[in-house]
């Protein structure tokens, strides 16, 4: 083909028009533990927000097909190659990551967690969603209002490595450790990973070890779920109660059948959009990390980190048939 003068400057407003706006935008990669989960979806649809909002910002949504450290070291590799300014993760666990976040940031990454932490020195910051100490206390109250009379509970966590449930199952220990819990015993914890049909598969084991059983709690939506379901499809409603971290769109039919009377969660959607925020200003350099800094989050808040460079959201809201419907329409 002829190249006459039309063609060049055409060819290069288009080249142009294609290529500027990704030359303009701050690429933030946002890790989840896993992909397929409403959970992180939920958060992916505040990223955008705060994308959309600070207008200078691409969301690259990613993470591996199983909750293992292994999965996110090759997502995060591959990210280091693709050149991102920032990469916000919610670890799989708190020390193997380690290595390869160092890594990023000595590339000049920025990169922070959200929702389940690495250690501090593998990041430059922690935003978690709520007081551990509170969801701890949090998990065990509503245990025992499905147990008032007291009795063998037995926790479904998410993976055994998995930062944030073992820092909240640590928790609820230690609040079930005081006199007023005496009659509470927790009997087992086991792991579903954070995958259905393994979640689905654990609970049922905990209905036949524990004939007695009187409630499941588990710290994660997958989980929480799958333990609700196995309740109703072995004939348990009314015996065995579950509670827990759960979306009301994916409680609201257990609540409805009896499964569940109680659960908690805080909104995934505003963390998903804060930790975004944070990201972009450790980016623009406004915030360095450091103990006592005050971080904003947009439209959501602002937050201060303590000498972890750990900071907290609000505490976790409870549902229950008063209000599941209405939120089960938002997240
Ligand atoms: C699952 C994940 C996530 C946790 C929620 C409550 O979606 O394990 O890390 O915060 O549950």
């Amino acid at each position: 083909m002829k190249h006459t003068a039309r063609h060049i400057l055409l060819g290069m407003s288009l080249a142009v028009t294609a290529v500027s706006p990704a030359f303009a935008a701050d690429k933030i990669a946002l890790v989840v533990k896993s992909l397929g989960s409403g959970f992180f979806d939920a958060a992916h649809q505040g990223a955008l927000d705060a994308a959309k909002e600070l207008k200078d910002v691409e969301i690259i949504y990613t993470g591996p097909a199983k909750a293992t450290a292994e999965g996110q070291i090759e997502v995060i590799n591959s990210l280091i190659a693709q050149n991102v300014k920032a990469i916000i993760i919610s670890a799989n666990d708190p020390d193997a990551l380690v290595p390869v976040t160092q890594k990023a940031m000595k590339r000049g990454i920025k990169v922070i967690t959200f929702d389940s932490a690495i250690r501090p020195d593998g990041r430059l910051m922690h935003l978690a969603p709520s007081s551990n100490a509170l969801i701890g206390e949090k998990l065990v109250r509503m245990a025992r209002d499905v147990a008032p009379q007291g009795g063998e509970i037995a926790v479904l966590s998410a993976t055994a490595q998995a930062t944030n449930q073992n820092i909240w199952i640590g928790e609820m220990k230690k609040v079930l450790a005081t006199p007023a819990y005496a009659n509470i015993k927790l009997v087992s914890v086991v792991y579903g990973d954070d995958q259905t049909d393994k979640s689905y598969r654990e609970a049922q084991g905990l209905f036949k070890s524990f004939p007695n059983l009187k409630a499941v709690v588990a710290p994660t939506t997958v989980g929480v779920a799958a333990a609700a379901k196995a309740v109703q499809d072995d004939k348990k409603v009314g015996s065995v109660f579950v509670t827990g971290l759960g979306l009301p769109s994916e409680m609201a039919g257990h609540v409805k059948n009896g499964a569940v009377k109680n659960f908690a969660i805080w909104n995934p959607i505003d963390l998903g959009y804060s930790a975004v925020y944070v990201a972009h200003q450790f980016v623009k350099g406004t915030v360095k990390g450091v103990a006592g800094e005050t971080v904003s989050l947009g439209r959501v808040g602002k937050v201060k980190l303590d000498a972890q460079k750990e900071a907290a959201m609000s505490e976790p809201f409870t549902y229950d048939a008063s209000n599941v419907e209405r939120f089960a329409k938002i997240f």
